[in-house]
């Protein structure tokens, strides 16, 4: 079926002195590493928001996006070619996974009952588009940030009648996202935090988010979803302050509402740069937390400072990624979601093609380059021997909880003055990151 992208052939791999734009420079799907394809090891999703249904507007100006299947209009029908044009582009591309928001795929009716009932509709090509082609769903998601209604929040809106909606329009996401075979779910905030703390009582704020999440928790076992449920982090945007800010906030959170056994973290490079960290200290975070799930992803420009959403395109950026990744064991039930969009300058339906082809050769170089870094073993060997001196018999007490600080006083006093200490060689292993790159 070639109706929407006629011009595209099924991209291939071409390997690294191919000069076509259209042919993956570094992804070849079928490789086997390790006893598993690159496919499955990097699990690559596309997301709908951005590829199929952003025109590329900006706060100045209109959509820019030549979207041939799309009329414009509010219909089911319009959502159904939309449908299809996107597996149309999954296919081609190869992406094994996409993800969506209930309100990408169908649109919002007059009232909750038609809005559900559109998105039924649309659910069904959907289903029939994933048995013709075998893309699966990485996740779903609702949108409880676009409509007025939840301009305080949804659930830590003060209008508890939005608060009742948005846990009737999860419940049908949820459905849907488990009609389809999703593997997970996503609560990403949108609007759940605060503009000015003058009109906020936050702590009640947090307790409702708390409650909602439980009863999303419950939902879950009483269908029998089998998905991950995951948080995504953001720092700000649209609101001052979201109330999932960084991955450490979102791990506190879960453990204050006793919520940790249920979510993984959904890390998305961008949010993580608006944080003021780099992806990589989000990811260390998540895994030592045994909380990483999957990540969005995407790059920031160091010049604006928003939520620019671009394709990640630097192979320091994904190589850093995946070592965490990698070093993790690898993806369970979550993948490398593109959560990115094309400028509003790329407006052709080919300039999709290419930033999708971009960040997947990008993404599996730094796994390479990763597996590379991990097998010649200096750098693990470096941080491990930069803590030895903890491999003593009372150095094991006292990462065990068996040591007091008289333990450590009778052991330092004797020994005068600390111990030496040792070069960090930050150079030494920057250039030693670059000898792969
Ligand atoms: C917005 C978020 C959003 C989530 C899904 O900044 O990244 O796109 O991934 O709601
Ligand atoms: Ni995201
Ligand atoms: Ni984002």
């Amino acid at each position: 079926m070639s109706e929407f992208f006629p011009d595209v052939p099924k991209i291939v791999y071409g390997g690294p002195k191919s000069r076509n734009p259209l042919e993956f420079k570094h992804y070849n799907p079928d490789e086997v590493v390790d006893g598993k394809t690159m496919k499955d090891h990097l699990r690559f999703s596309v997301v709908y928001w951005h590829t199929f249904k952003n025109g590329l507007s900006d706060p100045f100006g209109l959509p820019t996006a030549i979207r041939p299947w799309d009329d414009g209009s509010n219909s089911v029908e319009n959502a159904q070619r939309t449908a299809r044009a996107a597996f149309e582009f999954l296919e081609k591309l190869g992406a094994p996974f996409y993800a969506f928001h209930d309100r990408d795929v169908a649109p919002e009716g007059k009232n909750l009952k038609e809005s559900n009932a559109n998105l039924d509709e649309v659910v069904k090509v959907l289903k029939d588009e994933q048995a013709r082609t075998g893309v699966k769903l990485l996740w779903g998601t609702a949108n409880l940030f676009s409509n007025p209604r939840y301009m305080h929040g949804a659930a830590t809106s003060p209008n508890f009648d939005v608060f009742a909606f948005a846990a009737a329009q999860v419940k049908k996401a949820m459905e849907v996202t488990h009609e389809l075979g999703g593997t997970g779910y996503t609560f990403w905030g949108g609007r759940e935090g605060y503009s000015t703390l003058l009109n906020t009582d936050m702590k009640r704020e947090l307790d409702h988010l708390g409650r909602f999440l439980h009863m999303a928790v419950d939902y879950k076992k009483q269908i029998g979803f089998p998905g991950t449920f995951y948080i995504e982090p953001k720092p700000k945007e649209p609101t001052k302050h979201q109330y999932d800010s960084d991955a450490a906030a979102c791990l506190n959170f879960l453990r204050t509402y006793d919520l940790l056994g249920h979510f993984k973290l959904n890390l998305e490079t961008n949010h993580a740069t608006l944080a003021g960290h780099e992806m990589a200290h989000e990811l260390e975070v998540a895994i030592g937390a045994n909380a990483l799930g999957s990540i969005d992803a995407n790059t920031g420009d160091p010049l604006l400072g928003w939520d620019t959403d671009q394709f990640p395109t630097s192979f320091l950026l994904t190589t850093q990624c995946m070592l965490a990744i990698v070093k993790m064991g690898g993806f369970t039930t979550g993948g490398v979601n593109f959560d990115a969009k094309v400028r509003r300058e790329s407006f052709e339906p080919i300039d999709l093609f290419h930033a999708h082809i971009g960040g997947m050769d990008a993404f599996a170089r730094g796994f390479k380059i990763a597996k590379s870094i991990l097998a010649d073993g200096r750098l693990g060997a470096f941080v491990k021997d930069r803590y030895r001196s903890w491999d003593c018999e009372l150095g094991r007490r006292a990462e065990e909880g068996e040591a007091s600080f008289k333990d450590l006083e009778d052991y330092i006093l004797p020994k005068g003055d600390a111990a030496r200490n040792q070069s960090g060689r930050q150079e030494l292993l920057e250039n030693l990151i670059n000898e792969f790159l």
